[in-house]
């Protein structure tokens, strides 16, 4: 009943052609610019003409077909082999995996099982998305070196909306943050793989959120640090001091209750509303290919986490926008938004009454990083406006076995150039091999 509500609700905005109007605005601003006119000025018709073709020639450039595949259509696309699999956690929450089991053929496979997992608003895709030199994938680069890969999705997102016996639709499916994903999504990813292959460890790769959930897996459950070999933690999302990200800091002017109880109310406990992000995915990538568009969905993406340009392609806008946000809950945003305020660690702040009722004591408990003794190699970007440099050190600081840490070589390089630059592979990818390797 709700679900074909939101659809209807969703093809009116459709109606109302967004597409057109963009295209439309961008054509008037073609038709003024000065540069066309001069260019041959004694015969304004053929300018006229000109002006319009090359902006239809920008606007219309159509999105390359990955943008709109799924995971497993993403990897089978690239020759790769998968396979999908679900786990089921000690509350509920059905999580979907998938595994490429070994590289392209004629590589060899049963390598050592490697967890990749991802980070806030994002899935098992925002790490397939690098074109048009598609091999540079991290799941592509750990696969043809020999290891098993499981690309994990955490509660929430698209690929693990789905729960025994709650509704998405319910407020109590929403009610997790990614201390939940700590205490059972990460647990349960671990058990299954490991019992699948038949293998006494693993390693782990984790993006920003994917890293706050392995810590908070490891140090809440010490028992399963001697099931992880080695973690690599790429711009690991613990503490936000001096973040400039505008989005985080308009967020943090908002008391946490009061968003909590908005998003609560106007989007059903999620933070996006029911559909948004379903609309954004369908109709993103035409919105923004084409160079003029592209760039302007580069420049708002850019906007929430550090502008890095060179490392973007003229594909990178359609395929983030045809897969990015996935959807999450509103408490794992209101958490995040916790931790920029508090600069702490720390688990949920239920507020002095909450807390008491829920912690016996006034302040949420802290995550205390050094009991997580996992061998762990710690990477950050220096121009990422999110986990801003100082934050990364403390956050080595405090952990208990940090065996290797650099920034990256690249000095523009941002928070989710990680998933997505073109040199990510050189810059980042290359040296988890050589740490795994070790
Ligand atoms: C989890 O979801 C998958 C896909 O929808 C389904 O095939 C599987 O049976 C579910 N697992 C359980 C225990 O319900
Ligand atoms: C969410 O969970 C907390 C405890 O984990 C509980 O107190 C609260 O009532 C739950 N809220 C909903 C809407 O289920
Ligand atoms: C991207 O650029 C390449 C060459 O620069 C071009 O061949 C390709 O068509 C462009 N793709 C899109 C989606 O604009
Ligand atoms: C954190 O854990 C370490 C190692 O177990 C311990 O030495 C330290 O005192 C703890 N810190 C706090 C604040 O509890
Ligand atoms: C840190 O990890 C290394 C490599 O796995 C291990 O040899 C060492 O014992 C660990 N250190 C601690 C304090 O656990
Ligand atoms: C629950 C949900 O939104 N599932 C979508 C996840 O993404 C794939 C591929 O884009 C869609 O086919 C699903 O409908």
């Amino acid at each position: 009943m709700t679900a074909s509500k939101s659809s209807v609700k969703w093809n009116s905005a459709h109606n109302f052609c967004p597409e057109r109007l963009i295209e439309l605005a961008l054509l008037m601003l073609c038709l003024h610019c000065p540069s066309v006119q001069l260019e041959n000025p004694s015969d304004p018709h053929n300018v006229l003409d000109e002006a319009v073709v090359a902006a239809l020639e920008t606007i219309h450039h159509i999105p390359p077909p990955e943008a709109h595949m799924s995971t497993p259509e993403l990897i089978r696309h690239n020759n790769y082999p998968v396979e999908e699999h679900f786990v089921v956690t000690e509350d509920g929450y059905n999580l979907t995996m998938f595994r490429i089991p070994r590289g392209k053929q004629g590589k060899p496979g049963g390598g050592e099982p490697v967890i990749i997992q991802h980070a806030l608003l994002c899935s098992s895709d925002d790490w397939l998305l690098i074109l048009p030199n598609s091999e540079d994938n991290l799941p592509y680069v750990l696969a043809d070196a020999g290891y098993d890969v499981w690309i994990t999705n955490s509660r929430g997102n698209n690929y693990s909306m789905k729960h025994l016996t709650l509704s998405p639709d319910s407020l109590a499916f929403w009610n997790f943050s990614f201390h939940e994903m700590g205490i059972y999504d990460t647990p349960s990813f671990i058990y299954y793989i490991l019992e699948t292959t038949g293998k006494s460890q693993l390693s782990y790769v984790g993006h920003s959120m994917g890293c706050s959930m392995f810590f908070i897996a490891m140090i809440r459950h010490p028992y399963l640090q001697s099931k992880v070999r080695k973690m690599v933690a790429l711009a690991p999302a613990t503490y936000f001091m001096g973040t400039n990200s505008p989005a985080a800091i308009v967020l943090a002017l908002v008391p946490s209750p009061i968003l909590q109880m908005l998003l609560d109310t106007f989007k059903q406990g999620r933070v996006l509303a029911s559909g948004v992000n379903k609309w954004l995915n369908d109709n993103g990538p035409s919105l923004c290919s084409g160079t003029i568009p592209a760039d302007m969905c580069m420049n708002l993406i850019f906007f929430i986490v550090g502008y890095d340009f060179k490392q973007t392609t003229n594909y990178s806008a359609s395929m983030i926008l045809g897969h990015t946000p996935s959807e999450t809950s509103a408490k794992t945003l209101v958490h995040f938004v916790q931790l920029v305020k508090q600069d702490s660690f720390q688990e949920f702040d239920y507020g002095f009454l909450g807390n008491l009722q829920r912690y016996g004591t006034l302040f949420p408990p802290k995550y205390n990083l050094t009991e997580n003794n996992v061998a762990t190699f710690v990477m950050w970007g220096l121009n990422d406006w999110l986990v801003k440099p100082t934050s990364a050190a403390r956050n080595i600081h405090e952990l208990g076995n940090v065996t290797r840490s650099e920034a990256v070589k690249d000095k523009w390089f941002n928070h989710l150039d990680f998933m997505y630059a073109k040199n990510a592979k050189e810059m980042v990818y290359d040296h988890c091999l050589e740490y795994l390797a070790d």
